[in-house]
């Protein structure tokens, strides 16, 4: 391990703000690398890739659930928040993983999903076994109405949010799947429960939480209908469990059970589909003891029309003016994350970049739009390589209980063609982003000896982390610049951000500015040149980083981004 990039880490993790010049790396286990030859990552596997992640200068993990878990959805359905599930190894295993981060001055963030539990939690089994038991209150129970579902909202996964249980003839909610029941958080032995876990995992060593839709846990408890869009089927309750009437309180609650003996140390992120601005400043403003950050939605809903199973091109206006605002925002109070990716979302470079041609330069052009933001930027496994959605040409290839339950509904229920179907989700299915890591050109990846889990993309021959890393010109070396200069450059953490033609078609443009220095940013969002109409005497500011080998003044190459730095007289 280079000690230059120990100390590096180090200091950040020193100052209370150090999430400002932190970078986060998200590794969802079951792709990640498998080390027994099961065909699913564990572990140990992402232990014996540590080094990679720190030759990449990543200074924080966020580890996808590891818990006991029937695997419904992957690990978002835990049926013990106290052990690991044996598909991905042992307290020990984790326990090590822990130690071994520490040691190279990283952090580690886990997964905390308590919106819901699993269905085989004994929390729900106790719940569901009688209406009498002392756990019934923990789940949302209601009786029939008129002989049907309690309301009409529908679950996230296909179907309505409710399923009749037999043993007791009332119904639970469940905003997922069935096999997911949603957590009554109004009981307060719920939140004592939840609280006590997380001190549990806190005592252990980890050093945070990415909360899972954490702003779906205060339900408006009269549940009432929700709006029914278009030619919906269910109607949409959403205006009762996001952001609900009870949310910062919860928030609060849980700061002062949990983080607030270590606040200033840990990392929690909240992750809110459906955040407003407002809300987020509220939920990030250090002053109210909530959270660091916040996941929000607005961009990665901007290239598909209410459902995303209906995409549409990207307008690149619609794209600044979303993160422009979120930038505005959250400016003086709280604070922003920053993604492109993660295990829900398709690969970004075959989104808003080319996939093709031109995937190593729009790759490198998209993180360095990323990442000279100001906020804590998260990548996801794979997208330092500028890895690509997958085409899945059958539904036998999917894993994904979201594409599955959609495909069977649109063909059993609506009638429409299997082709048309698998038209529909191909572009954001979320299998795009699960398909193993790729280290190597080898068979297998270098994921896995044995069979995959699901199948490796076939580019994995020419997309592969060894061939990219110590190649100068790479995506991963360039994810690993904008690391170091997120580390060495206070204007990238903290500068002030100003966005810059905002009707401008195909260039995304911006300035940030930190005592005298002033940075330029510049992205070619396409394959044609372009002369970006910003003040010509930036012509003459140095190049502080690129994705060309050469520097020519202001005008754009296909899909070119540079980082422009000078020093302004005050
Ligand atoms: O996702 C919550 C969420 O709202 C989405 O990103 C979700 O994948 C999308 O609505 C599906 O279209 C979180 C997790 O990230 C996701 O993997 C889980 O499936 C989900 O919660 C349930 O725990």
């Amino acid at each position: 391990m280079s000690t230059e990039l120990q100390d590096s880490a180090t200091v950040v993790a020193a100052n209370s703000d150090w999430f400002t010049s932190a970078v986060v790396y998200q590794v969802y286990p079951r792709s990640f690398s498998d080390s027994d030859g099961d065909g699913v990552g564990d572990i140990r596997g992402i232990i014996e890739r540590l080094d990679y992640l720190h030759t990449l200068g990543v200074d924080v993990v966020w580890l996808s659930p590891v818990y006991v878990s029937p695997q419904n959805d992957n690990g978002y359905d835990i049926s013990d928040y106290r052990d690991i599930d044996p598909l991905f190894g042992s307290l020990a295993d984790l326990d090590e993983l822990i130690a071994q981060l520490h040691a190279r001055g990283m952090k580690l963030i886990m997964d905390l999903v308590v919106n819901h539990t699993s269905h085989e939690h004994p929390w729900f089994l106790e719940s569901r076994s009688s209406l009498t038991n002392p756990k019934r209150d923990w789940y949302w129970w209601r009786a029939p109405e008129n002989g049907a579902e309690p309301n009409n909202w529908g679950a996230a996964f296909s179907g309505p949010a409710w399923t009749l249980d037999e043993t007791t003839g009332e119904y639970y909610l469940h905003l997922f799947s069935p096999q997911q029941p949603d957590l009554n958080w109004e009981n307060p032995e719920v939140r004592a429960a939840v609280y006590e876990m997380m001190n549990w995992w806190l005592d252990r060593g980890v050093d945070g939480f990415r909360m899972d839709v954490i702003n779906y846990i205060s339900k408006d408890p009269a549940l009432p209908d929700g709006r029914v869009w278009g030619s919906n089927r269910y109607g949409d309750g959403s205006a009762f469990y996001i952001s609900g009437p009870r949310i910062h309180e919860y928030l609060q609650e849980m700061h002062r059970e949990v983080f607030s003996p270590r606040a200033g140390a840990l990392l929690t992120v909240g992750e809110m589909p459906g955040v407003t601005v407002d809300d987020a400043r509220l939920f990030t403003d250090a002053a109210r003891d909530e959270l660091t950050m916040v996941f929000q939605f607005e961009h990665v809903g901007l290239d598909h029309d209410g459902s995303k199973w209906r995409p549409k091109a990207l307008d690149l206006v619609d794209l600044k003016q979303s993160l422009g605002r979120w930038q505005e925002g959250l400016a003086e109070r709280g604070w922003n994350s920053l993604y492109w990716s993660n295990h829900d979302q398709p690969r970004v470079v075959s989104r808003f970049g080319d996939d093709g041609a031109y995937r190593e330069l729009s790759a490198k052009m998209l993180a360095g739009i990323l990442h000279t933001h100001r906020g804590t930027p998260f990548i996801y496994q794979g997208e330092e390589l500028g890895m690509t959605n997958m085409a899945f040409s059958t539904i036998d290839e999917y894993r994904d209980i979201e594409a599955i339950n959609y495909f069977r509904e649109a063909t059993d229920l609506l009638g429409l063609p299997e082709h048309e179907t698998l038209a529909s989700l191909a572009q954001h299915n979320r299998d795009n982003a699960r398909t193993p890591m790729q280290w190597s050109g080898y068979p297998g990846a270098g994921f896995t000896t044995g069979e995959p889990w699901i199948a490796i993309n076939p580019n994995s021959a020419r997309i592969n982390a060894a061939e990219q890393v110590g190649r100068d010109d790479s995506v991963f070396e360039f994810y690993r610049r904008l690391i170091a200069l997120r580390h060495s450059e206070p204007i990238i953490a903290r500068g002030d951000f100003r966005m810059l033609l905002p009707d401008d078609p195909r260039v995304y443009a911006f300035t940030r500015s930190w005592g005298e220095q002033e940075l330029l940013v510049l992205g070619n969002f396409g394959a044609e040149p372009v002369e970006p109409d910003v003040d010509p005497a930036w012509a003459s500011a140095a190049l502080l980083l690129g994705n060309y080998p050469d520097h020519t003044a202001l005008a754009l190459r296909p899909w070119e981004l540079k980082v422009l730095t000078q020093t302004r007289a005050m």
